[in-house]
């Protein structure tokens, strides 16, 4: 690493996960997801480097080769944990960014932790990175990395992507750091977000905190223009191809499909999480039993809840609440034999995922407020059969492009939510295909791997800004 990366990503966690080798040694696998595969060849390609955590507290790493990919560890001590990832991150940032659905919690300590960690992130990448290289920092727990690190290394082009919604000035002003946070992105040469109205967000609240001048999303902040542009992200569709055409899978969607009593199958794939809106799909669908409109054995919702932040008190609180909410249901309508919802707190394997999808007849994805929700393309990009209906929360990013398709719904309103289960239950062959085509060809042409291309590209050959100023952006 003598010579210094060309290309570096910054993310909270490594893209490796550690795990038991047949040799009965620890060893690291890549791990699951569309970020890292998306990126992962351009790592190749340019000798890349990736800086994060290995998810171990206190652990300390020299760096290592994994992949074919450079990774620098970074340490984060047991109490910067409690303090600047399940504290300032999820607890402060997170809810605060989904539109306060929980209360944030405003803690001193832990903003001071945010800034120490984010720190050691920034001197990192200064370390390692060469000349005028490109660093494409991730996510809402890195905010200040890109400010951090301009200082250090003012060669560097900087690009940040949001995976979470950025809100409105309204709600972003309680934040007792706001103007840290807005100059510590202003540090980028690209900030990302999933929506252009989010891009929006951001530049108004550039203007009305820090009086930036700006010409529509572009930024002029301390003689740099920075650009604030949307990158909606997306999933990978070939590796979704291959197993979609693997014998294992296809034989697990019909073992799946009798174990269920061939009902028809409603399924939620979620991380345990108050944004998500399973409390209310639960309700919704609980309810179309007591008015008589489904029957025990005659469909089914199956919600899969991985375990998420298990150590935040929010997310032990909904956990409780919805593990009461299924024993509800369940003991009101289910029959011996036919319960209602199967309820799985638990892991899967991205091939167990796809035999669900697959023998899923609606998808439920409900959620308050996401970014984008990944589960929502992967059912589009899973169903080659044109097969199946999507119920999709107006409230996550993924309906802007999925608007067409999907049976769209304000997942607040119950009997909207109701009405709506309904109607994609009921949709004849015909018209699921219809709708599945429109949205299928959204996400074959909007893949994960277009949208790493799109952002790097912007990010090294910057359009020229267009000298017009949005009425939209006034306020
Ligand atoms: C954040 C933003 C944005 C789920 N259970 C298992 C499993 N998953 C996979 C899904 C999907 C991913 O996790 C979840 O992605 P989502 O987008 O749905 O939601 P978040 O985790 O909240 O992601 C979100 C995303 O970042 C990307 O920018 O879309 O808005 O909140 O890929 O399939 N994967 C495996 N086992 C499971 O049990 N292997």
């Amino acid at each position: 690493m003598s010579r210094g990366s060309e290309f570096l990503v910054v993310a909270n966690r490594l893209p490796v996960d550690r795990i038991v080798g047949a040799d009965g040694e620890p060893a690291w696998r890549r791990s699951p997801g569309g970020l890292v595969s998306a990126i992962a060849p351009v790592m190749r390609r340019r000798h890349g480097t990736w800086i994060g955590w290995t998810g171990a507290p206190g652990e300390e790493l020299e760096p290592f080769e994994e992949d074919g990919m450079a990774l620098v560890p970074i340490a984060q001590s047991a109490e910067e944990v409690e303090l600047y990832y399940e504290g300032f991150s999820n607890a402060t940032l997170w809810p605060l960014y989904h539109d306060v659905v929980a209360p944030p919690v405003y803690d001193r300590a832990m903003w001071d932790a945010y800034v120490r960690v984010n720190e050691r992130f920034a001197e990192a990448a200064a370390k390692v990175a060469g000349k005028d290289a490109i660093v494409w920092v991730q996510d809402y727990q890195l905010q200040l990395v890109p400010a951090m690190l301009r200082k250090l290394r003012p060669d560097l082009r900087i690009g940040f992507f949001l995976h979470i919604p950025f809100p409105p000035l309204e709600l972003f002003w309680q934040l007792p750091w706001r103007r840290q946070i807005l100059e510590g992105l202003l540090g980028a040469d690209l900030v990302g977000f999933q929506l252009p109205g989010a891009a929006a967000n951001f530049v108004r609240l550039c203007r009305r905190l820090l009086e930036a001048r700006y010409v529509r999303h572009d930024v002029y902040w301390d003689d740099r223009i920075v650009r604030a542009r949307a990158f909606p992200i997306s999933v990978d569709v070939s590796e979704l191809n291959d197993l979609i055409e693997r014998e294992d899978v296809l034989e697990r969607v019909q073992e799946i499909r009798s174990d269920l009593g061939d009902a028809t199958i409603l399924l939620g794939v979620d991380r345990l999480d108050y944004t998500k809106g399973i409390a209310q799909r639960l309700q919704a669908f609980g309810e179309l039993f007591g008015d008589g409109d489904l029957k025990p054995g005659q469909a089914v919702f199956v919600q899969i809840a991985t375990p998420s932040r298990e150590r935040v008190e929010q997310y032990q609180l909904l956990r409780e609440d919805i593990e009461q909410q299924v024993g509800r249901i369940n003991g009101e309508y289910g029959e011996i034999g036919f319960p209602v919802i199967h309820y799985l707190h638990s892991s899967y394997d991205r091939a167990e995922l796809t035999a669900l999808y697959l023998a899923a007849d609606v998808m439920v994805v409900t959620p308050l407020r996401d970014g984008m929700n990944l589960v929502a393309k992967e059912y589009v990009a899973c169903r080659r059969d044109m097969r199946g209906a999507l119920v999709l929360s107006e409230f996550a990013g993924a309906a802007a492009e999925l608007r067409r398709g999907a049976f769209q719904v304000n997942p607040y309103d119950i009997d909207g939510l109701k009405g709506t289960i309904l109607a994609a239950l009921d949709a004849e062959p015909a018209e699921q295909a219809r709708r599945m085509r429109s949205m299928r060809r959204r996400v074959i042409e909007h893949d994960v791997d277009r949208w790493a291309r799109e952002f790097l590209s912007e990010l090294e050959n910057p359009a020229h800004p267009v000298p017009v100023t949005d009425p939209a952006l006034e306020g």
